[in-house]
């Protein structure tokens, strides 16, 4: 049981298990980090998709029990893959609310199979909540299905949580279904957002757009007469966790261990990112590159490691950043290394959290420099894995993390001078002044954990619907 008696179901894009050879095992992400052990710990269940092509819309796979979680698999067709999620989710949806870095596709094809996929994911919902649930709904993927579960299931607490940017109105206009997608969120009972901007973008959305109106601070009553509340709850992480594994010796000797391998340099560079054209990665290469062409940085010295995840490998403008990427990783080596040195060491791969964490340790400059993202969960978990209160974390002010880790360096990603400078500060930075900025952000992290976020969403979720 979560808040008041209700017991709570999650309704994500993805369940948090993925098959393997061994069966079920739960996937890494920020999303099920984030989310699982409230599930776990409350006992409810979870709706999503498997990751596997279904033949028809029509298989209702069998429920699987992981942790003591009752998962609901929805049943998701090739063409729905394609369509719903390759197409409308990640190539319509998630430029437009990124600031538009990359034109949208408007495809009525596309939106058709949001439709269908948001509708089959109300109907499971209704199909397996409890009486008087808390269901609490993630992410751009479903944005129609508070409503058409309302429709279903008026017994039903219905809140959904944004995990990217909201866009401001402007960007969010382009959208040819702007007014069902208003529609569709205006069902819920709580809308949350990263960021205090976000809620506001949306409100604005939903008042100028003539979908809702304001009926109180936050609140917004729709045509029907049914009231939302909107707030911004920033997501977390797991900070002790973190803490656990960073200060353990296995940790640390890894740490030295990739130190040594990296052949002792002064300073290592890190950044890690799933391969996304949101997060960045050029404008830090780049930066990175003009540094060592001016001979402000020197490869023998100052070596630099980019981690980036395989991610929507099926969408085309995720195959050109790589190509893009890749293709600056070796034009730079192909400067500034030497025989046995590099000066970028590129890992195109997923590493398990005992690997990452080690990686964590060793950078002394941790680049996190994001074009727009709706939080950034890996500068707080740079900062927790920081437990010797030292390295440099520069951050894009584009991020939710920004608003709350105000003692990183914070650059403008687009200012490729001012990206250069802030790293070549973060390089000279005394160790008094990383220990007094590291010790500020991990305070305030520890104020704020993941625990908490989902508390604060979830009480919110319970509460009394205003009059
Ligand atoms: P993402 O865009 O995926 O999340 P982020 O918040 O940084 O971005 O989370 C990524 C997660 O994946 C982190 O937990 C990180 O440790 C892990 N990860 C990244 N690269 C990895 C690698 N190579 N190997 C192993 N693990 C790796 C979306 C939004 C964000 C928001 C989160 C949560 O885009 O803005 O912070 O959801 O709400």
């Amino acid at each position: 049981m979560a808040r008041n008696g209700r017991p709570l179901v999650i309704a994500a894009n993805r369940l948090p298990v993925a098959r393997s050879d061994d069966g079920w095992v739960t996937s890494p992400g920020g999303l099920v980090r984030a989310v699982l052990p409230t599930v776990v710990r409350t006992g409810g269940s979870w709706v999503g998709w498997t990751g596997e092509v279904a033949e028809s819309a029509r298989d209702t796979p069998e429920p699987i029990v992981s942790d003591g979680v009752t998962l609901h698999p929805v049943a998701l067709t090739a063409a729905d893959v394609e369509d719903y999620y390759e197409g409308f989710s990640n190539d319509t949806l998630w430029p437009l609310y990124h600031d538009a870095i990359r034109d949208s596709g408007f495809h009525t094809g596309d939106w058709d199979a949001y439709v269908r996929v948001n509708t089959r994911f109300a109907e499971r919902i209704a199909a397996v909540a409890p009486p008087d649930a808390m269901v609490w709904l993630h992410d751009y993927h479903l944005q129609l299905v508070p409503a058409v579960l309302r429709a279903a299931r008026d017994d039903l607490r219905i809140g959904w949580f944004d995990h990217i940017p909201w866009p401001p109105v402007e960007l969010f206009q382009r959208l040819p279904w702007r007014a069902e997608i208003l529609e569709g969120l205006l069902g819920a009972d709580v809308l949350g957002f990263q960021r205090d901007g976000g809620a506001r973008n949306f409100l604005a959305a939903a008042v100028q757009l003539g979908a809702a109106t304001e009926v109180a601070p936050g609140v917004v009553e729709g045509p029907s007469g049914h009231r939302t509340r909107v707030g911004h709850f920033p997501i977390s992480i797991d900070v002790e966790a973190f803490e656990q594994l960073a200060g353990a010796r296995p940790a640390l000797r890894q740490a030295a261990q990739i130190r040594a391998r990296l052949g002792d340099p002064e300073v290592i560079l890190l950044g890690v990112d799933r391969l996304d054209y949101t997060k960045g990665i050029g404008a830090r290469l780049r930066a990175f590159a003009a540094l060592l062409d001016a001979g402000r940085l020197d490869p023998a010295r100052h070596v630099m490691v980019q981690v980036a995840t395989p991610t929507r490998e099926n969408v085309e403008m995720y195959r050109e950043e790589r190509n893009e990427i890749e293709q600056l990783v070796g034009e730079i080596n192909g400067r500034h290394a030497r025989l046995g040195f590099t000066a970028v060491h590129y890992l195109y791969q997923m590493l398990p959290l005992d690997e990452l964490v080690p990686l964590y340790i060793a950078g002394d400059v941790m680049l996190v420099t994001p074009l727009r993202d709706g939080m950034n969960l890996v500068a707080k978990e740079y900062v927790a894995a920081h437990t010797d209160d030292d390295g440099v974390l520069v951050l894009s002010e584009f991020t939710g993390a920004a608003d709350e880790l105000d003692r990183a360096l914070l650059v403008n990603p687009h200012d490729e001078r001012a990206l250069a400078d802030a790293i070549v500060a973060a390089v000279d930075m005394s160790r008094s002044e990383r220990r007094q900025r590291m010790e500020s952000m991990r305070t305030r992290l520890h104020d704020a954990d993941v625990a908490a976020w989902a508390d604060a969403f979830l009480t919110e979720l319970a509460g009394p619907t205003p009059p």
